[in-house]
């Protein structure tokens, strides 16, 4: 089967965004029978600023969001990275490979480090640890979005490097895209901008923990256009056609359905169409979520697990990686 590996950062309540594009693709694919390692990317959210107590109860905000969307960590290995340390040994051995001019060009880091006056290496080494979270358990396929597709090119080119120096190691990893536009919901604010966790308007994204009353209201906050009529078209309506997309994922509907079903309704009344479609997908998960949340033992003996279950799998591909390298103890 394949092997699929995905985390996810405990930066916070997770919005639509990451529930559609990210958790919930982990979660089909679960169920499609593919071999999913999904893990709480606590190492990488250190590249920007957390609270020590808060990153700690994000981590369990986001184990139970996790497992209240479907991740069975029976079937799935659900741990967090900082528990899996070859994560970062691999990562060791990767940076040797990779090269400064390669990662400085990377548009996200561009983009993240200008808006900062002291940038921390971690920002720069970012992909290298996103390969090194696949390649230590010799993942062969990756669910990412658009912007992620040029880091997982880092890992492809990484992956080159390490066969041609060392030889046949790993898998090159494979992109998984999302057929049904979930890897990009934008802004409600400003449909020219992702949707982000970052943004400092919270009208601009639906929470996964939102109230049906807070979802309504920022639908309605939502920034459209000069036309009623509700037509799909992403490229000259953004704003409109986000709206459909919320509507087709919470749905599960194409957009010619959403837009027949909006026939003769003008975008302020659509949007309580897709308000109720919403609140309807997501009320179950985020009362599932509320009720794990009372449960942290719960919640930490899942993540025990799964940290031992991935322990396992990396010991071995690292042992063999340190013999290629020439580190292997001598015997
Ligand atoms: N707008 C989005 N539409 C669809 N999918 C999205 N993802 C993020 N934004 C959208 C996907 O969610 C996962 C979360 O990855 P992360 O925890 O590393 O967060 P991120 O990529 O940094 O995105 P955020 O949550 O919006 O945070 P900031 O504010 O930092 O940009 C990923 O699979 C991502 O593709």
């Amino acid at each position: 089967p394949r092997r699929v590996v995905s985390g996810l950062q405990p930066t916070g309540a997770l919005h639509i965004g990451n529930y559609f594009g990210a958790v919930r693709r982990c979660v089909r694919l679960q169920d499609k029978g593919d071999d999913l390692m999904i893990f709480i990317a606590d190492l990488h959210s250190l590249t920007t600023h957390q609270d020590p107590a808060a990153l700690q109860e994000n981590v369990l905000d986001l184990t139970a969001c996790l497992l209240a969307s479907g991740i069975d960590p029976d079937r799935s290995v659900l741990f967090t990275q900082s528990s899996v340390a070859r994560h970062s040994e691999l990562c060791w051995l990767l940076t040797c490979l990779a090269t400064h001019a390669r990662l400085a060009h990377l548009p996200q880091y561009k983009d993240k480090s200008a808006k900062m006056k002291e940038v921390p290496l971690g920002l720069l080494l970012y992909p290298v640890l996103q390969a090194a979270d696949v390649l230590v358990y010799r993942g062969t396929h990756v669910p990412v979005g658009v912007d992620q597709l040029q880091h997982l090119q880092v890992a492809s080119q990484l992956v080159r490097t390490f066969h041609h120096r060392f030889g046949r190691t790993f898998p090159t990893p494979k992109p998984l895209l999302a057929e049904d536009g979930s890897d990009r919901l934008l802004s409600l604010r400003d449909p020219s901008k992702k949707m982000s966790k970052s943004d400092t308007d919270p009208k601009s994204c639906i929470l996964l923990t939102d109230s049906d009353d807070t979802i309504l209201l920022k639908l309605r906050k939502a920034v459209t256009d000069f036309t009623p009529q509700v037509t799909f078209d992403r490229e000259n309506r953004p704003g409109v056609s986000n709206l459909i997309a919320v509507h087709c994922l919470a749905a599960d509907k194409l957009p010619e359905e959403a837009v027949e079903e909006a026939d003769g309704l003008d975008t302020g009344r659509y949007k309580r169409v897709v308000a109720a479609a919403l609140s309807e997908a997501l009320g179950p998960v985020r009362e599932r979520a509320a009720a794990l949340r009372r449960r942290p033992e719960l919640l930490r003996d899942v993540l025990r697990h799964g940290a031992v279950r991935a322990r396992v799998r990396a010991d071995e591909v690292y042992e063999s990686v340190l013999a290629r390298v020439g580190l292997a103890p001598p015997v």
